[in-house]
């Protein structure tokens, strides 16, 4: 790897935090998806975000307790809500009763604890009107969606992936890591097809990132190889080896229990003990834990999530 790099491989321990419009209904971060819930049905959740509880500190003091040396921050996920003051939509928590950019927020906070920042961005879109219907949008099983998309058009959708993640990556600083989610161009549903490399722009868009920050780390998911590789709520066995045979660097993602965002009435919580395993075994295998909170729609993190990282730390504190 790189050596401007060498911070993430020593890093060995991060936070993940999925948080957005999807944390008021509180059941998973893909409900809109799951419920086929209408674009103009879901996005009135944004009138409610008010995000009271929002102290990216406390989360941040949690955080570096368990022994976690960065965080990464969902800054679009697939329902296309934005938590920063994007110029190219309304659709952000600027335009909320909470009123304020949440990222810059998340940000200074971390950064004032220590620890290294990262973004979350998605590739997928479910609110932003070019965006094409295709196998995973709320619109999918909609008699009109092929006359919808002939309105569509991915060309201006890509511009607006891109000018996103140049506001993200110019106007916070220096950003250590970025997760791209995720290219699907081998999916498809009833004729309509999914979307790849070719419709992301991902040469482009990759080029881009590097050229406005080059120090960053980069996952692997806009199907052009990053600087690592993501196992998703699964740990590798042993090293993971590219091709060539040499190990790669790898990063597995894991939630408490099971979503990724806030999940009310879900108590199925992973024990300590079975975190710490994993990130035991894990950084034998040579790779990275980052753990997933979802946190509440009012902002603050779920008492069971707290106990999780609280757990953590008493474990760092031992044996950290
Ligand atoms: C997946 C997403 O679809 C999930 O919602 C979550 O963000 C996970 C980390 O990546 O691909």
């Amino acid at each position: 790897g790189r050596p401007e790099h060498a911070w993430f491989a020593e890093a060995r321990l991060g936070l993940f935090v999925h948080w957005g419009l999807y944390a008021l209904p509180a059941r998973h971060e893909w409900v809109m998806s799951k419920e086929q819930i209408h674009p103009d049905t879901y996005e009135r959740y944004q009138r409610y975000f008010e995000a009271d509880r929002y102290d990216p500190r406390a989360w941040a003091r949690a955080a570096k307790a368990a022994g976690m040396r960065y965080a990464v921050l969902t800054t679009k996920h697939h329902d296309g809500f934005c938590l920063w003051d994007s110029a190219l939509t309304d659709y952000t928590t600027v335009h909320t009763p909470f009123g304020r950019d949440a990222v810059a927020e998340f940000v200074e906070a971390f950064r004032a604890e220590g620890l290294r920042v990262g973004f979350y961005h998605s590739l997928l879109d479910w609110h932003h009107p070019d965006f094409p219907v295709d196998v995973h949008h709320p619109l999918r099983d909609d008699p009109a969606a092929a006359e919808l998309n002939a309105q569509r058009s991915m060309e201006r959708y890509r511009a607006y992936l891109h000018g996103q993640v140049r506001e993200l990556l110019t106007g916070y600083g220096t950003v250590d890591y970025l997760f791209f989610d995720f290219s699907y161009g081998q999916d498809s549903y009833r004729g309509l097809p999914g979307k790849g490399a070719a419709d992301w722009g991902s040469e482009e868009l990759l080029a881009l990132v590097r050229e406005l920050q080059p120090g960053i780390v980069v996952n692997d998911r806009l199907e052009v190889p990053g600087d690592l590789v993501t196992p998703e709520q699964y740990q590798p066995s042993g090293p993971m080896l590219g091709a060539d045979g040499e190990p790669l660097a790898w990063e597995a993602c894991q939630t408490l229990n099971g979503s990724w965002g806030f999940d009310r009435d879900n108590h199925d919580y992973k024990s300590v003990p079975l975190l710490v395993r994993m990130l035991v075994d894990g950084v034998a295998n040579g790779g990275n834990l980052l753990l997933n909170v979802g946190p509440t729609g009012r902002g603050d993190l779920d008492p069971r999530a707290l106990a999780s990282l609280d757990g953590l730390a008493t474990w760092m504190d031992r044996h950290g």
